[in-house]
């Protein structure tokens, strides 16, 4: 698999992203849009918890496999390997990357939350797959974030690592997304824009169009 390729429209949902909409439907219509990895984050107030956070996660990962999604897990690194999810993402308050890597093996993704050029250098020596940088712009989905952090990090790390798959983060939507590409980002993650639209097919559609512009203007 091709990371950097994979990050290009980063979907992350939970069950409670997705307001009065039917979780699983905003999944399908995301893949249907065009979204290139996936992540299961079921997190926060009115979080599944137990079997149900179990099901939901198999039911997500199956429309994932049917459509050749990578299929990421937040944090859970036991859900990950019950189910046998593509990798998982870690914060900086979770398990540390190298912690991950000896649970998951060589062949699985691993990603982690990095806000400075310090963290992205420990990440990457501690065996990350990709990083994920933010928070971009003010975002409500998450309400624990660090200080809006604007792209300045994204191109430090750019700078330091000129090859090393990196995504970013936090308050993203089709027409405020383009700095983030041209600091150095090789895609976006992306909730509440796909989540919380009307219409998360056209949404994600819309998002997939303005990245093939954006990266053909960074060339
Ligand atoms: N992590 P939205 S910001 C899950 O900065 C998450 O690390 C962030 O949601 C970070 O696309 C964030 O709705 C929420 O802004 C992103």
């Amino acid at each position: 698999m091709n990371i950097k390729e994979a990050l290009r429209i980063y979907f992350i949902m939970g069950s409670n992203n997705c307001g009065s909409h039917e979780p699983l439907d905003v999944l399908q219509q995301a893949i249907d849009g065009g979204i290139t990895m996936f992540q299961f984050r079921e997190k926060g107030d009115d979080a599944l918890t137990g079997e149900a956070k179990k099901q939901f996660a198999r039911d997500c990962f199956r429309l994932c496999k049917q459509a050749n999604v990578p299929f990421i897990v937040n944090d859970d690194v036991d859900l990950a390997i019950e189910i046998g999810a593509d990798g998982v993402h870690v914060g900086q308050d979770d398990l540390d990357a190298g912690v991950v890597r000896q649970k998951l093996g060589s062949d699985k993704i691993i990603g982690v939350s990095s806000h400075t050029l310090q963290e992205s250098k420990a990440a990457i020596e501690a065996g990350a797959d990709y990083i994920g940088m933010g928070p971009i712009y003010a975002t409500t989905t998450k309400l624990d974030t660090n200080p809006v952090a604007g792209t300045k990090a994204i191109q430090e790390t750019r700078q330091h690592f000129a090859q090393f798959p990196i995504v970013a983060i936090g308050g993203l939507q089709a027409d405020n997304f383009a700095p983030a590409i041209e600091a150095g980002a090789d895609g976006i993650s992306i909730i509440s824009a796909i989540a919380s639209a009307p219409n998360p097919k056209e949404a994600t559609e819309k998002l997939a169009s303005t990245m093939k512009e954006v990266i053909n203007d960074a060339k």
